[in-house]
């Protein structure tokens, strides 16, 4: 069987990684994750839902290995977007880019040692003004971000409302409201991540004057 990953024998690729396997029919149907292609990573506060987000936009296979030098859990799928699937990372919790926590610490290396063609914030709809402060840092550190300001059921059973134009306005990136629980919003967060990586992909080939 193949690997995620790489696409060759398990056994080749060197992986001690653990897969959960998809019925056989799915995994035929399944584009291949690009090679050297873009990456994708959750991020966020800790409670917020991106391990719920994250397996709603993952409806593959997924693995889970320990950051390197560290007890901290890092989960990895692939996202389908059109015909692409693209590689997604939950980071841990964070809640700010300046370390306290060993989580905080591997979130943060992540970040700064791989390279992503779009990070997803994920913020709680309840406390979004305690979680800007974290979108802010990462705009400041220049990553690719898109804000889902997830909890929007709940935001609506309290009485409040977001306005996500102002959101946008204010800040400058694609924002989506959703509800990651109840599969609300998924759909326009994939629409936002393919335009995001669509306006930032190389083109294979180039033009050869
Ligand atoms: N009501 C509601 N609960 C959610 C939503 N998304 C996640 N949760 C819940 O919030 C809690 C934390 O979610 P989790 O994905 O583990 O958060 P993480 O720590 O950011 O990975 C869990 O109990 C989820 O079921 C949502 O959109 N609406
Ligand atoms: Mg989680």
């Amino acid at each position: 069987m193949d690997c995620h990953q790489c696409h060759q024998n398990h056994g080749s690729c060197g992986s001690k990684r653990s897969l959960r396997w998809l019925p056989f029919s799915e995994n035929l149907t399944r584009p291949p994750i690009e090679p050297g292609g873009p990456q994708i990573a959750l991020v966020g506060m800790p409670n917020v839902g991106k391990s719920v987000l994250f397996h709603a936009l993952t409806d593959t296979y997924v693995t889970v290995s320990n950051y390197p030098g560290t007890t901290v859990e890092v989960t990895r799928g692939a996202v389908t977007l059109g015909d692409r699937a693209v590689s997604v990372i939950d980071t841990p919790g964070m809640y700010s880019l300046l370390p306290i926590s060993e989580e905080e610490r591997v979130a943060r290396d992540l970040l700064i040692s791989e390279s992503f063609g779009a990070i997803v914030h994920v913020l709680d709809a309840k406390n979004l003004g305690r979680m800007l402060s974290l979108t802010a840092q990462l705009l400041e550190a220049e990553l690719p971000v898109i804000v889902a300001v997830n909890m929007m059921d709940e935001a609506q059973r309290w009485g409040l409302t977001i306005d996500r134009e102002a959101l946008v306005a204010k800040l400058g990136v694609p924002v989506v409201l959703m509800a990651a629980a109840r599969n609300r919003g998924v759909d326009q967060l994939r629409e936002a991540l393919a335009d995001r990586l669509a306006s930032t992909s190389v083109p294979a080939v180039a033009a050869v004057g």
